[in-house]
């Protein structure tokens, strides 16, 4: 059964898609609108076309499932050129988000009329490609390089006023009557000739535009191929070469982006990030628990941070402190944060005023007795935490989830100290927490299914990307994170440096390397904070007062612009370690470097794997793409070991006697990946 049907309205026809989720433009429907507009072209008796969509959204671009494999007639940029050369007019009825291919179907219409809420886009960047059926062509021919620019290199959707401003849609509907405005539209623009059509106009060069687009961007696409290739499409729309042109010019930079690594990556995480919310052996309709009101206990930095994530989807706030110091400090920073948004026009000034009145500050313990899920972030210390849980067993309403956002701490210990570790569960939000999208969550060994399921949805209430964790130690982020930085720090003692190790990391694509990390969470972190005590580079810094970023000195030294610049004190600190030791300081090769630094990572997340610790690889994946930065085009750790070759990996391994993960040497001996 085709998802494409046609109705008639008098002279109009309707065209129809019904493809959920999101009518994806996959064969059958790409098949179904060729099949229908060549009908209607040849129908005596329609004067026009429309099509539109049913279900909550206009088509939202070719079916990224069908990436990879052999693509069946017609292709969406045969299908588009249909579309404008039809003799008839044909116009775009828009509602939800008209994005890539999606817009480049509704860009191919003569004409197009959009509800008010609706967005158009070509996000193709993010998926590493660029729009590959036009896009890059007709958006600067309807509506300029500078917004094409910003289209099609940043991937961002436009509101439907806005294209309406830049005439990329002809006309606003009603928000309930899109389909009978876009017949009457069809029926006013019937008889009107000639037809637009976008590939008829030209686009007026602007090198400034580009200019600046690249100098204001350049950080950003630093690393990614796709950007520059949207931007070098829309220059050649407007270097005066001929459509056909422009078009064969466009085809061969995607499928060049398209057989590359960096597109593959992007893909493989814009689909790992939906499945790590599907939680294997869990019913997808598990019924869940109503969360209207939560408790934060602790108003620091992490509990105002996780505050704001409910605050901002309009979920009520209980927040607990010990002394109305701290809890004064506490909230005046999230109003902090709020009017700095609003500064930003970000938010409105009314917004923030209703997140602040959700907000119910307190010392007093007891008013988390009529919230949902209470989630505490007070010191990393296992006693302060058994003795919060056994106080939240005798205070919280049966049914209510006590979560804790420990960030390594055995969350069945804590479980354990009450009557109901069922309802116990983790909620490891990174710093800061307002900011960061990732979410581990971690699942006890009595964590209720339904406690899980409920964790997971509100994950995506408050815009988060989460992750089941299995209870280990670091969980599976920092868990990972501990061989790259003990590694780092051995190999300081044979001869690299603080820089190299960074500038090897960066280069990689990471948004820092091991120490400049370091130097912002704070050298300090963890530390035993006994100045005598020194046992380790880390140490005898600390001891230094030599904290990182927030002392100006750590394994850098910092300007007031937080600037880092490499310490001859650190360099002597280094040496005398090394001099103690009786290391031999030899030259370490960058290649080592990645060897020992992120080979072993993946070795780590292979014994996760092998432990249950983590669902799935693409789960490791997306752990740190949105826990640590790392670079999207190298689709997460275990995307970037597949795409290494596993037996590389583990020679790297081997190579310096590491014990190799008995799962990752047999996907290796076999030839397999972990994605
Ligand atoms: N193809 C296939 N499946 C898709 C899809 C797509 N384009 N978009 C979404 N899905 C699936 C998704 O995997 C999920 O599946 C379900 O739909 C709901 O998605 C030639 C080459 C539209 C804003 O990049 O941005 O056109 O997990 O959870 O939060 O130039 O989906 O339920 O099984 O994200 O409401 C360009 C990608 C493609 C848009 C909706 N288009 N999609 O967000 O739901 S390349 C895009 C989105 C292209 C042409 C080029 C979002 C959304 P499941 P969801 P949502």
């Amino acid at each position: 059964m085709s998802p494409i049907r046609t109705e008639r309205h008098g002279d109009v026809l309707v065209i129809i898609s019904d493809n959920p989720p999101v009518n994806a433009l996959g064969a059958a429907v790409r098949q179904g609108l060729d099949s229908a507009i060549r009908d209607g072209d040849a129908d005596a008796e329609v004067a026009a076309m429309v099509i539109r969509c049913d279900g909550r959204t206009f088509f939202a671009g070719a079916d990224i499932t069908e990436f990879g494999k052999p693509m069946q007639e017609p292709g969406l940029p045969t299908l588009v050129d249909r579309i404008e050369a039809s003799s008839k007019p044909v116009v775009a009825a828009i509602h939800g988000t008209a994005l890539g291919g999606g817009c480049e179907v509704a860009l191919s219409c003569h004409y197009r009329i959009a509800v008010p809420s609706a967005k158009v886009g070509t996000p193709e960047v993010k998926l590493g490609l660029l729009p590959g059926a036009g896009g890059t062509q007709r958006i600067p021919r309807i509506a300029g390089v500078k917004l094409a620019l910003e289209m099609t290199a940043k991937g961002d959707p436009i509101s439907a006023k806005r294209a309406a401003d830049a005439g990329l849609i002809d006309r606003i509907a009603g928000e309930d009557s899109l389909e009978a405005d876009a017949i009457a539209f069809a029926r006013e623009v019937a008889a009107v000739r000639p037809l637009p059509r976008a590939s008829e106009k030209t686009a007026t060069a602007d090198p400034d535009a580009v200019a600046a687009f690249k100098k204001e961007n350049g950080r950003r696409f630093h690393g990614f191929d796709a950007p520059n290739a949207n931007i070098a499409c829309v220059e050649k729309a407007a270097d005066g070469s001929s459509y056909a042109d422009g078009i064969a010019f466009e085809q061969r930079e995607f499928m060049r982006l398209m057989m590359g690594v960096q597109s593959a990556a992007q893909r493989h995480i814009f689909f790992a990030e939906r499945q790590a919310s599907k939680i294997d052996g869990i019913a997808a309709d598990t019924a869940l628990r109503p969360v209207k009101r939560v408790g934060v206990i602790g108003a620091g930095t992490m509990g105002g941070g996780i505050s704001m994530n409910f605050l901002s989807a309009g979920i009520p706030v209980t927040i607990v402190e010990m002394a109305q110091d701290a809890l004064d400090r506490g909230t005046g920073v999230i109003r902090k944060n709020y009017e700095a948004s609003a500064a930003k026009g970000r938010l409105k000034p009314e917004q923030v005023e209703a997140a602040m009145g959700a907000l119910t500050p307190t010392l007093d313990f007891d008013a988390l007795a009529d919230c949902d899920l209470v989630i505490e972030a007070v010191y990393e210390e296992m006693s302060v935490k058994k003795d919060i849980f056994t106080r939240l067993d005798s205070i919280c309403k049966p049914g209510a989830i006590l979560a804790s956002n420990t960030s390594y701490l055995n969350v069945d210990e804590i479980a354990a100290v009450t009557s109901r570790p069922q309802d116990v569960v983790g909620m490891h939000f990174f710093s800061p927490a307002n900011v960061m999208k990732l979410l581990e969550v971690v699942r006890g060994a009595k964590t209720a299914d339904d406690v899980l399921a409920t964790v997971m949805a509100l994950a995506k209430t408050i815009r988060k990307v989460a992750v089941v964790a299995g209870v280990c130690d670091g969980f599976i982020g920092n868990r990972m994170l501990m061989p790259r930085q003990v590694e780092a720090m051995k190999l300081l003692m044979e001869g690299a440096t603080p820089e190299q190790i960074d500038r090897v990391h960066v280069a990689f694509g990471m948004p820092m390397g091991p120490f400049q990390m370091s130097d912002l969470a704070g050298v300090d972190i963890g530390w035993h904070r006994d100045p005598n005590r020194i046992e380790s580079i880390r140490d005898a810094l600390a001891a230094e007062g030599r904290w990182g970023q927030k002392t100006k000195a750590g394994f850098y030294d910092y300007d007031d612009k937080r600037t880092p610049t490499p310490s001859p004190r650190v360099a002597e600190i280094i040496e005398s370690f090394r001099a103690k030791a009786g290391s031999t300081v030899r030259e370490i090769s960058d290649e080592e470097i990645v060897e020992k630094t992120l080979y072993t990572m993946v070795n780590e997340g292979a014994l996760i794997l092998e432990e249950g610790m983590a669902q799935r690889a693409s789960d490791i994946d997306v752990v740190w793409i949105y826990g640590y930065g790392w670079p999207v085009y190298r689709g997460g750790p275990m995307f970037w070991a597949d795409t290494e070759g596993l037996a590389k990996v583990v020679a790297g391994l081997e190579k310096h006697g590491f014990a190799v993960a008995t799962s990752l040497k047999d996907k290796a001996a076999a030839g397999g990946r972990f994605n």
